[in-house]
């Protein structure tokens, strides 16, 4: 009954009416190493410092259960199947649309999450071949209850510099090893970014495609410019309700 209540509550976009002005679902995307945590760090201190409630998550993770299908998904030695790949990253990310997402939305947060929906399109779709984009779309309606990103930032960036700067980080001695999505090859990587291009040719109001080979304040200076006129547009739609 909690799970249909919530399904026609975010079907309906009710929960953006009960949250008022602040409540915002903004994404970052882009292939590992493309800076998205970086660039999540300085977005949310700036919200926060500006009085905004943020609530931040990552995806695949930010419960308990989708924390611990991320270890799954993540261990170097398991074989796991395309499909069944995509099943747990939905797994996860439904576990965290219902105890996390939905309810920090519906007490008004803006909700900050590193990947959502489109990194599914874009691994599992793009990457991996596990379903036809449409049957994805449709699927990760289902999995999120129908809740769809305000703004998604994209950061692209040339494959193998990501890959260079993921490396430095690795080289650079904080003990992590290449997980098993890092270590699934350039080719699939190049789909990876050829989807995620696709994406956000096929959504321009919503995907803002930043280059990702800018220095990290040139990048955050346009994040920071968008979301400000973002909220004042929210703000301004609401004063008129
Ligand atoms: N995945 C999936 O397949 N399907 C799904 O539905 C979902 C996820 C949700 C999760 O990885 C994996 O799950 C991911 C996709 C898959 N697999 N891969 N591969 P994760 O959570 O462990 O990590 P990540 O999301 O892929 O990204 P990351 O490793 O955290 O990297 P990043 O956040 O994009 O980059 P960063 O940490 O901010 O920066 C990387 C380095 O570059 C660092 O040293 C920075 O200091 C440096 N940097 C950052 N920005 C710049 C600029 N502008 N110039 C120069 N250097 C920079």
């Amino acid at each position: 009954m909690r799970l249909l209540y919530i399904d026609i509550r975010w079907k309906t976009g009710l929960w953006r009416f009960c949250a008022g002005a602040r409540t915002m679902l903004i994404t970052f995307e882009g292939v590992d190493g493309s800076g998205k945590s970086t660039q999540i760090e300085l977005l949310v201190s700036r919200l926060e410092s500006s009085g905004h409630r943020v609530t931040l998550v990552r995806e695949p993770g930010g419960t308990a259960v989708s924390e611990s299908v991320r270890e799954i998904l993540l261990d170097k030695t398991h074989r796991i199947t395309p499909f069944a790949e995509l099943l747990l990253f939905s797994a996860a990310r439904a576990q965290l649309c219902e105890e996390v997402i939905g309810p920090a939305l519906a007490q008004g947060h803006v909700v900050v999450c590193d990947r959502f929906t489109d990194s599914t399109l874009a691994y599992q779709g793009g990457g991996r071949g596990a379903a036809p984009i449409s049957w994805l779309r449709s699927f990760n309606e289902r999995v999120t209850g129908g809740l769809v990103p305000d703004r998604t930032y994209y950061l692209a960036i040339d494959i193998q510099l990501a890959r260079r700067r993921s490396t430095a980080r690795l080289v650079g001695g904080d003990g992590e090893s290449e997980d098993r999505m890092e270590a699934s090859g350039e080719a699939f990587f190049k789909r990876v970014a050829a989807a995620y291009d696709e994406l956000a040719t096929e959504e321009p109001d919503r995907i803002l495609r930043l280059d990702a080979t800018l220095g990290v304040d040139a990048i955050h200076a346009q994040i920071r410019d968008d979301m400000a006129a973002l909220v004042a547009a929210r703000n301004r739609s609401t004063a008129r309700r």
